[in-house]
């Protein structure tokens, strides 16, 4: 046999050993055996590179990491499907089909189990896999060709032949239960994080860069169904179309079946259910499609979801568990929520020991304890919550819960508007759990504009304690800086000058940027304008707040409980001192800065600075940059090809200096690198 014949039965044979495996479920040969075969194939591709071909099984696993996904625009919007939780939803369901068909007589069904996986649309072209994408928000997903194509189930090369030149698979992506125990038994060797359940395993799966780490998830593809392609030649009902995704080599759901009428459904439901456990995969309920795809045509959409299908799922998980205390949690926006302390109870395919009792009022409306047996439920990914306590069971000591009145992460008074069940935190600035999220909008290009500065930095600045408040930004250097993980010399270099051309802003924006609970854009301009200053408007009561066009009883209390907190003055004082100056009502305060009076010239390329950067924190530190050398010029910062202006300036005297002198100098002005 030659190489080229060689070549091909090995592709044949394993592409039909992962068939048997992946589709049929009833492998017919050993790993070890599966495994010779796949070696022998790697070998004698590696002696004829030529001959090696994308769809063959070895190329399965390729291709550098990605730096993000690509964005893929569905040619067929994915859809979500309704809900229905009760019978009768489905009866109505039911109904509505057979209106909306005008039949008197009963429907035919396909019902299939509905995966609690990952949707993922896989495209074809003349039989070649091209793309695979996530659902994303319906209309535009992630390409994650790349992580799909590491799947073994995920045919890269359709079987049979009678398909359309260009078709669209969808489909869900999922973890066996029985793959995630040995992932996780070897994530607990390893000494590693365990993943939660299967679905979020499959989910990080899908969404690594790397498809090597991807390939290593032990993740699987069922399909449920054809988006596109040409109609024509394609099978009448939504049953043939399953049937033949399989025969093209897709594994699809071996529960599915045909039913008919909704007697039929609700039997599918209640058979499903009971197997529900025995299952390989975790399902949180069951599909029903009107079976004809021309009537599912004639049915159409209603708005995101299609009348012709419904998602009928099983109910959320129940367990009983002792509450053991109750603790809150300060969540970005400083909404304070009372979280149960539970004893661990298994739930929803998780062990829970926290649940959300989301309010005062609910915890009041349920009547909770601290002692108390409660039920809690968990559905999907959804957080766990306490649904009631069981009355009987409570202990002699339960205690009554409490609202505390001071922040528990900053000690900023608690604050409770009429009109809202959420208890605040009134410590914005200054509290460290709002900290990111009051950095990012002290930061935004509405706010103070401080370009480079986004998620991930302040991130960074949080995490490693650099800044803890805005006025911490102003003494930030450039070695603090250069201290964190993936920032360049010269993004730092940029960063700073960004930060010190943000002492110059107006009025308005500043307000805006100290975030005050409904004090938007508009009303921070409205404000600036009617008071003219800060202290004016630091110092106002409601009745004065009330006489600014928009600002009602609602903005006026928000505005009088942020400025009453004294941790949001000390913030404000601390920007203040930082050298934050506005145009509207206030004087400006002169520069300043070592470089007052001083004027720069800048030659050659710097090693990390541009010149725009360099240009910005010169003059941020009082000095003048110029575009000649005379004999009143300080200094010449020269870089890498600087041509005649260095000449110059080695002709007149005038002193030379390179970027690390330039930053040396800088430092001084702005302070010590750490607060
Ligand atoms: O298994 C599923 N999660 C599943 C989701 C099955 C289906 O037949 C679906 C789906 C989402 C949308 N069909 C549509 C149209």
């Amino acid at each position: 046999m030659g190489v080229s014949e060689r070549l091909h039965s090995l592709r044949a044979e394993i592409e039909r050993y992962d068939h048997e495996y992946y589709v049929l479920d009833a492998p017919s040969i050993a790993d070890a055996d599966y495994d010779r075969l796949f070696r022998e194939l790697q070998a004698l591709e590696a002696e004829h590179p030529e001959l090696v071909s994308r769809d063959s099984p070895t190329q399965r696993v390729g291709g550098a990491p990605l730096a993000e996904f690509a964005a893929v625009t569905h040619a067929t919007a994915m859809l979500s499907l309704n809900n229905a939780f009760a019978d009768d939803e489905v009866a109505a369901f039911d109904r509505r089909v057979r209106e909306g068909l005008a039949t008197d007589g009963e429907v035919d069904y396909s019902a299939e189990p509905k995966f609690d996986g990952l949707a993922v649309g896989l495209s074809y072209a003349k039989g070649i896999l091209v793309c695979g994408a996530t659902r994303g928000d319906g209309s535009t997903g992630e390409n994650v060709t790349a992580n799909l194509r590491t799947l073994r189930s995920v045919p890269l090369r359709l079987r049979a032949s009678d398909w359309p030149a260009a078709l669209e698979v969808r489909g869900e992506v999922l973890m066996w239960r029985s793959d995630f125990e040995r992932l996780n038994a070897r994530q607990r060797e390893k000494g590693e994080k365990e993943f939660v359940n299967p679905r979020n395993a499959a989910a990080g799966g899908l969404r690594q860069l790397d498809p090597r780490i991807t390939a290593q998830r032990p993740l699987r593809f069922f399909a449920y169904g054809i988006a596109s392609g040409e109609r024509a030649g394609l099978p009448a009902t939504h049953s043939a179309q399953l049937d033949q995704l399989e025969r093209w080599g897709f594994p699809v759901a071996r529960e599915r079946r045909r039913v008919t009428g909704l007697a039929g459904l609700l039997a599918y439901y209640a058979d499903m259910g009971s197997r529900r456990a025995s299952l390989p995969y975790d399902i949180d309920g069951v599909v029903y499609k009107l079976d004809d795809l021309a009537a599912q045509e004639r049915l159409g959409f209603l708005s995101r979801a299609p009348r012709f299908a419904v998602a009928h799922k099983f109910p959320a998980e129940e367990a009983v568990t002792e509450l053991l205390d109750i603790s809150i949690q300060v969540g970005r926006t400083g909404a304070l929520t009372p979280v149960a302390r539970l004893a661990p109870v298994f739930v929803g395919g998780v062990t829970v020991n926290n649940a959300t009792l989301h309010n005062e009022d609910e915890i009041r409306r349920k009547n909770v304890r601290i002692g108390d047996v409660v039920v809690v439920r968990r559905a999907g990914d959804v957080i766990p919550e306490v649904v009631r306590v069981v009355p009987d069971r409570r202990p002699a000591g339960a205690r009554e819960f409490v609202m505390p009145t001071s922040c528990p992460v900053c000690g900023s008074r608690v604050v409770r508007s009429a009109d809202e069940a959420v208890a605040r935190c009134s410590g914005g600035l200054y509290c460290p759990a709002q900290r990111k999220q009051a950095l990012l909008h002290f930061a935004s290009r509405r706010a103070l504009d401080i370009e480079g500065l986004g998620d991930k930095l302040v991130e960074q600045l949080v995490d490693s304690a650099i800044v803890r408040t805005p006025g911490d930004l102003y003494r930030l250097g450039l070695l603090a800086l250069a201290s964190l993980e993936r920032m360049a010399d010269k993004s730092a270099g940029n960063l700073l000058a960004a930060i010190e051309r943000s002492k110059r802003t107006t009025l308005a924006r500043f307000i805006f940027a100290l975030g005050i609970r409904n004090v938007g854009e508009a009303t921070a301009r409205e404000l600036a304008r009617h008071f003219g200053s800060l202290d004016r408007l630091l110092a106002a009561d409601e009745d004065s707040l009330r006489q600014v066009p928009d600002v009602g009883p609602t903005v006026a209390q928000s505005i009088r409980q942020f400025c009453s907190e004294p941790h949001n003055l000390e913030v404000i004082e601390q920007l203040r001192a930082a050298g934050l100056v506005w145009s509207e009502g206030e004087p400006a305060v002169p520069a300043g800065g070592v470089f007052a009076g001083q004027v720069f010239v800048l030659t050659g390329t710097l090693p990390s600075l541009t010149r725009e950067a360099a240009k910005a924190m010169i003059e941020a530190a009082g000095g003048k940059v110029s575009g000649s050398v005379s004999k009143k010029t300080s200094f010449v910062v020269a870089g890498a090809e600087a041509g005649s202006k260095l000449e110059r300036a080695l002709q007149l005297g005038v002193q030379v200096i390179d970027e690390g002198q330039l930053l040396g100098l800088l430092e001084q002005t702005m302070g010590p690198s750490t607060p």
